[in-house]
């Protein structure tokens, strides 16, 4: 592969957390490290194993397979793999593969100068399902009480564990965790429709920059973040959908095993009521 003429700049040496200068190469475009090895081992053997699962299963057909927990009565004990020790074995895997992401995306940070916000961000999104998967499976005290890998199945146990609560949607930190989603999506539509519309402005005349994409939304709203606000404003929108998202599960049995509707009864339980 062709370097880019910046490369020589930025594809240096060191920055390694582990490996010293042992891993520190690339393999085409991609940079390898101690990190990288551990990734593709964890996400291969991964996959494999699912693989494996799913040919213990009654069928092939992709949007039924999947791969279960073990029964609550295996509480946070080992299982035997066709009754939940896969899933756990891969549940362990996935999050090998997440963290050695993770950390190679430091690594790089390091080589190229830069702060850790990619990482920080890829963190929340592993700290959302580790809180799904692990933590409050052990708070509940059981490994059945994580979601299975499948299609179907995973769609299914979402469902289910909604209506445990009678309607999900009144959780305080889901209705949260759903806004800063939905936030997220709003700022980046129009971020991408900004960008797109200044870099695309029509055949034969000249692409636009920052003055006019202040102003088109001086012009309709009133308001301009900045080329660096959006920038700031989308990764904390982001964020705090995975937190949200996080809190709103755990405290959903550890610390609320009521329907979520009779949360709200503090309200009419106000004094000022009476
Ligand atoms: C902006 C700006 C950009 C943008 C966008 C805005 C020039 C290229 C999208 C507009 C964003 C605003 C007004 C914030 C909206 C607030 C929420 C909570 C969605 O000003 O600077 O840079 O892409």
């Amino acid at each position: 592969m062709a370097m880019l003429s910046f490369e020589r700049k930025y594809r240096v040496a060191g920055g390694t957390l582990l490996g010293g200068d042992l891993f520190d190469f690339w393999v085409g475009p991609f940079y390898v490290g101690f990190f990288g090895v551990t990734t593709i081992f964890c996400a291969l053997l991964g996959t494999a194993l699912i693989l494996y699962g799913a040919s213990l299963g009654p069928t092939w057909n992709l949007w039924q397979i999947s791969i279960a927990p073990p029964d609550i009565k295996y509480g946070l004990q080992l299982a035997p793999l066709r009754e939940g020790g896969l899933w756990q074995i891969i549940t362990m895997l996935a999050l090998g593969a997440f963290v050695s992401w993770a950390l190679r995306e430091v690594e790089i940070c390091r080589k190229l100068g830069m702060g850790y916000h990619v990482p920080a961000a890829f963190g929340v999104a592993i700290l959302a399902y580790f809180t799904l998967e692990v933590v409050r499976p052990v708070l509940l005290g059981a490994w059945g009480h994580a979601f299975p890998y499948g299609i179907f199945s995973h769609l299914d146990w979402v469902s289910n564990v909604g209506y445990q609560y009678l309607h999900f949607h009144y959780n305080p930190a889901h209705m949260i965790a759903v806004s800063f989603f939905f936030t997220t999506t709003l700022a980046l539509a129009m971020h991408g429709g900004a960008i797109l519309s200044m870099a695309n402005p029509g055949q034969g005349r000249v692409v636009r920059g920052a003055e006019h994409e202040n102003t088109f939304f001086r012009d309709t709203i009133g308001y301009s973040i900045g080329a660096m606000g959006i920038h700031r404003l989308g990764y904390l929108l982001a964020v705090n959908a995975g937190i949200w998202s996080a809190i709103c599960i755990v405290i959903s049995g550890p610390f609320w095993t009521r329907g979520w509707p009779e949360w709200w009864d503090w309200w009419l339980n106000m004094p000022i009521w009476r």
